[in-house]
């Protein structure tokens, strides 16, 4: 790789940074049960300080999402004690994610619950879920709505709608300036015949509804089979309504497995999509990417710097790309040839490249490696063992 490529990887390294989930330092699982991890994290504190370790040897991810019901179950009381971590660890909160899918009351759905107490009640905690935000200095808010039914018929799929577009207002209204509301969609689980927000056309023009400070989440596991992501993220982008990312892999419905585990391109193809924006409209795109991923088998801290370093590595030939020479090509319908230009910067590697930014940027060059030699693991596998023998099948 001659001078000046290697310096676009090292441009395009510095502005990546990568947001984790602090429920993938906890114990997961699937709907058949848990596999209990002697390492894994059990409390808010062990999570901020798995999520500091992956920091450190990667220097990317400055920022921990939270979700309220698992990390701030007093909601606004625990903020103090956020901060604190927050503090200690060096690791900022990153978006706040409401919890309005596990309490018994949401049933039959939170903001689109034909009950309207019930609405109120998800609506009374997104809205807590916006004062925490707004005390931590943490601007995005990201409800995941697994509102929907199950079977024909038994529930009022247009006044839903409706009941949405009012409750979502009523939250954008208590925005201040800065914060922003993202949108995740699904197509289906937990409800198996319609989800109220099952696509990135229905979160769009929910979010459209909402208000100017809504902006629409894409989670890559969360379509379906052989849908082009890759256009979904061009036509948010066209819009300016491309808020955000839950980065995982799948290989067959929501399976939440590393990032670019199964199809690499895939993800590159979405990064590619993001620099060509940016380098067309002269802009920065104002997108969270965060991971979202749930390690049930693999060791939780040794998976998400797995995906950390797969995302520069993909971001980094996504950076590659000749866009100059690409507009040209596909200006002419040169397809072989514009194609060429893609796969060209796909196929790089940039390895090597990685590896001096992170020398230069006093980062280990290993980040695994060093991780594995730091004696954190074993450290914790020591104190918490006990703790994770006697837990429970609750996701915190
Ligand atoms: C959903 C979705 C949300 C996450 C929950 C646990 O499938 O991806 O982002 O909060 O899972
Ligand atoms: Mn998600
Ligand atoms: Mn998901």
């Amino acid at each position: 790789m001659n001078d000046k490529a290697v310096e676009v990887v090292w441009k395009a390294l510095d502005r990546l940074a990568i947001e984790l989930p602090s429920w993938g330092f906890a114990n997961t699982g699937t709907r058949f049960g848990k596999f209990i991890q002697p390492a894994a994290a059990t409390s808010i504190q062990e999570k901020f300080s798995d999520a500091a370790q992956v920091h450190k040897v990667t220097g990317a991810c400055p920022t921990l999402a939270l979700h309220v019901q698992w990390d701030l179950p007093n909601g606004l009381k625990d903020v103090p004690e956020v901060e604190r971590l927050a503090k200690q660890f060096s690791i900022r909160p990153g978006s706040i994610n409401p919890n309005i899918f596990q309490n018994q009351e949401y049933k039959y759905g939170s903001v689109g619950n034909p009950d309207p107490a019930i609405r109120r009640m998800a609506i009374r905690h997104i809205l807590d879920c916006v004062a925490i935000s707004e005390a931590l200095g943490a601007p995005d808010i990201s409800p995941w709505f697994a509102d929907g039914s199950n079977y024909p018929g038994t529930q009022n799929i247009r006044k839903r709608i409706g009941y949405f577009e009012e409750g979502l207002r009523e939250i954008h209204a208590a925005l201040k300036p800065g914060q922003r509301l993202l949108l995740e969609y699904k197509p289906f689980e937990p409800a198996f015949y319609h989800t109220d927000i099952a696509d990135w056309g229905m979160a769009l023009l929910l979010a459209k509804a909402a208000g100017p400070q809504t902006l629409v989440l894409v989670d890559t596991g969360h379509h379906y089979q052989a849908q082009n992501i890759e256009q979904i993220v061009v036509w948010l982008l066209h819009q300016n309504m491309m808020g955000g990312f839950h980065f995982n892999d799948r290989r067959y419905a929501d399976d939440d497995l590393t990032l670019g585990s199964i199809d690499p391109y895939q993800i590159f193809r979405i990064f590619h999509e993001i620099r060509m924006f940016e380098w067309e409209t002269q802009t920065t795109a104002d997108i969270a990417y965060m991971v979202d991923q749930s390690h049930n088998l693999k060791g939780k801290i040794e998976a998400m710097i797995q995906t950390v370093c797969t995302a520069q590595e993909l971001y980094a030939r996504a950076a590659l790309v000749d866009h100059g020479s690409l507009a040209r090509l596909q200006q002419e319908c040169s397809l072989v040839d514009a194609e060429e230009t893609l796969r060209g910067a796909f196929w790089q590697d940039v390895r090597p490249a990685i590896q001096e930014w992170r020398k230069s940027r006093r980062l280990p060059a290993d980040p695994m490696q060093a991780f594995r030699t730091s004696g954190y693991l074993e450290r914790i596998t020591r104190e918490r063992s006990e703790k994770n023998r006697n837990t429970t099948a609750s996701y915190a």
